[in-house]
């Protein structure tokens, strides 16, 4: 037996604010929460769940400083995007705020101040590279160098992006600061530590006796951390972005991230709830249930835990249902390749076609190990179910309804064994449901719901009305009843899984409000006499082409993030620049260089050599004979021992992609450009 509690308190990790969602987040998170907390809604129970925008950490900042905005500008941006993208994917969130919040500063500062007071925290002087020209102190992304594994210039202080590498900035070759260039050197600085080991004892009894139940995966990875003992972890960072560290003497601090956004959920309850947020977090009659990926299984299991322990009063989660990761198109999820498929980009392209994406996506849920999305799986499985099996059912069972019987549900008259077989399959389907869903086996628990409208669709293959129409209208209305029924359970059945499906399913069925779990299968839900809407159709087919469109945009290059525009000049600045129309006369590689050629050019005025680093865009036959524009009282400097007496210009993608720039038609060497 199920304990019943009184509220179900049902979160989902907090996306980062610095980009949009993706399939992969959608897969692992928030398709699995949405399905649960409507699942617990329709059972009547009392559910808040919970979501928001993790706004704080130091890439946040990074991307920040390269696109010359603020912190604050980025996370204006994606938060609007991801709350208004998962909105249009229909996940139910009863709140959705971020960790810029007032409220949420006030809380995660509050909650440290306690444990600070109370002597929860361990207080450490290390040291930590700092940018003396810059004045800072860096976070280890920060620093970037050659990856001594891989030899990739340009690895970071935490992790080498070309072979995948865990660094630490002390292994980086010729390391220095993105921020300045300069070298970095090692000061000394205070941080607070939460002393893990302390509660190891405790979370071994917690997890590893009292929670046996969770997932193989969660379980292991909770084992494999506390079978290797814990550390002592710092909870906060040198950085200008975050909670300020709300103690004397700690200007420059903030709380580490993953100190502060768990605390997000109870901030975010407390914006929705502020009389009685507590009941949520602090009774035992409140059952917590933390929705995330595997990469955040530690800190719900583990840092978090440990805080709320150390805090007092807390409620701790009841289960972690972490999914692996969701691949796609058999490789793994790129941001910085733009191997996605982003929701945003989805629901325009793929207009009233949220629910496929929900199908498909709870249907590949990576549940217990890394799943794949390909565009043909999410065809087929649009083609060959939903439009097959589901959609075609309904449609099959109104629309006979309103050619035999003028839209009205007919009489129940007489019940054929057959018949009563199909009839009583219908709580064993509603009894398997929810034993998956109470379980988290949500892949299992989409297959039963879509049991139910296979079973229908087989009874009118078998039944065959449209032919017994011929003969016997009564046995057709028989039919028709416990089609419409089948039809009627279904608006509930498949409500968590594709809510906007099912919003349709009612309106033709002419039931107004949504069905409780519990008229599921043991009544008949519709009358006899009761009218029906026009049917229209649930799903259409999706053509090769959209998928192949689909497919071909994946292997699009990244798309671009303009350079942000300089600050005013005038037209005096401009006009101490002497820039010329030229012609090159001759090119030829630098020597022993990969990026320089050497071009001999007549400006009109004189004829002169320059040194250009356009090689790896142009060859040097490319060159010869062609108009060029010249910025040409640049002061010379000598390059690979040549002086270069001026520039050419190029227009420069910000990836560094380059083409000349040229005046349109011929005109004379020497002409004057401005
Ligand atoms: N912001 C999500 C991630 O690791 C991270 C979750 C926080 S949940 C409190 O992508
Ligand atoms: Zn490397």
């Amino acid at each position: 037996m199920q304990k019943e509690y009184k509220r179900y308190l049902i979160t989902s990790a907090l996306p980062y604010a610095n980009g949009p969602i993706h399939i992969g987040h959608l897969a692992g998170v928030y398709v699995p929460a949405d399905i649960y907390a409507r699942y617990m809604r329709l059972r009547g129970r009392n559910v808040c769940f919970v979501g928001g925008s993790d706004e704080h950490g130091v890439p946040i900042t990074i991307k920040a400083r390269q696109l010359g905005i603020t912190p604050q500008d980025i996370v204006d941006k994606y938060h609007t995007l991801i709350k208004e993208s998962f909105l249009r994917l229909g996940i139910s969130f009863d709140v959705y705020s971020r960790t810029t919040s007032k409220i949420h500063h006030k809380t995660a500062s509050e909650f440290f101040k306690k444990l600070y007071d109370e002597g929860k925290f361990l207080e450490k002087e290390t040291e930590q590279y700092y940018d003396p020209e810059a004045k800072a102190f860096l976070a280890d992304r920060y620093i970037v160098g050659t990856c001594p594994r891989c030899g990739h210039p340009e690895a970071y202080g935490d992790q080498c992006e070309k072979c995948g590498s865990t660094l630490s900035p002390d292994e980086l070759i010729n390391p220095h600061s993105s921020i300045s260039g300069s070298i970095p050197e090692k000061r000394k600085t205070k941080h607070w530590y939460l002393p893990l080991d302390q509660y190891e004892p405790w979370l071994k009894e917690w997890i590893l006796e009292n929670h046996k139940e969770w997932k193989p995966n969660v379980y292991g990875q909770c084992k494999s951390w506390l079978d290797n003992g814990l550390q002592p972890r710092a909870v906060s960072r040198d950085l200008d972005w975050g909670v300020p560290v709300p103690v004397e003497g700690a200007e420059g601090k903030v709380l580490y991230v993953w100190f502060d956004a768990p605390i997000g959920y109870i901030s975010n309850t407390i914006e929705l709830y502020p009389d009685s947020w507590e009941t949520w977090w602090k009774s035992e009659d409140t059952k917590m249930v933390h929705f995330i990926g595997k990469d955040n299984i530690v800190f719900h299991c583990i840092v978090f835990p440990s805080m709320l322990k150390a805090h007092g009063g807390y409620i701790l989660p009841e289960n972690v249902p972490a999914n692996e990761f969701l691949n796609l198109e058999g490789e793994k999820i790129s941001t910085s390749r733009n191997w996605a498929v982003w929701l945003h980009e989805y629901l325009d392209e793929f207009p009233d076609q949220q629910d496929v994406l929900r199908y498909t996506l709870c249907a590949t849920t990576p549940e217990t190990k890394d799943n794949d999305f390909t565009w043909k799986e999410f065809q087929a499985r649009n083609n060959n179910e939903l439009v097959a099996i589901l959609g075609n059912f309904v449609n099959r069972a109104v629309v006979l309804t309103h050619k035999y019987f003028n839209g009205a549900v007919p009489q129940k008259a007489r019940m054929t064994a057959f018949d009563s077989e199909i009839t009583e399959m219908i709580p064993g389907i509603k009894k398997a449901l929810e034993d998956h869903l109470e379980h988290y086996r949500f892949r299992d628990s989409l297959k039963e719901a879509m049991n139910l409208a296979r079973l229908g669709n087989k009874y009118l293959a078998d039944t065959e009305p449209w032919k017994v129409a011929k003969t016997d209208m009564e046995r057709v209305g028989t039919i028709l009843n416990i089609s419409l029924q089948i039809c009627a359970c279904l608006t509930i059945a498949l409500e968590p899984f594709l809510p906007f499906t099912t919003d349709k399913l009612r309106k033709i069925l002419n039931i107004p409000e949504q069905l409780p779990w519990s008229s599921f299968g043991e009544r008949d839900l519709l009358a006899a006499g009761h009218t029906l809407n026009e049917p229209v159709l649930l799903f259409r087919k999706i053509e090769d082409a959209e998928v192949e469109t689909q497919v071909a945009k994946l292997k699009k290059p990244v798309k671009k993030e303009i350079v942000p525009a300089l600050p005013s000049c005038t037209i005096d600045d401009f006009s101490k620049m002497d820039i010329r129309v030229a012609t090159v006369l001759q090119a030829e590689k630098v020597p022993k260089t990969d990026k320089l050629l050497k071009l001999t050019i007549d400006t009109g005025l004189d004829q002169r050599v320059i040194v250009s680093g356009i090689a790896e865009y142009y060859r040097p036959e490319e060159m010869t004979g062609r108009q060029i524009c010249l910025l040409a009282n640049l002061l010379p400097r000598k390059i690979r021992g040549i002086e270069s007496q001026g520039m050419i210009l190029m227009a420069k993608e910000p990836d560094g992609a380059m083409r000349l720039v040229a005046p349109l038609e011929g005109i004379g060497n020497g002409a004057v450009i401005g």
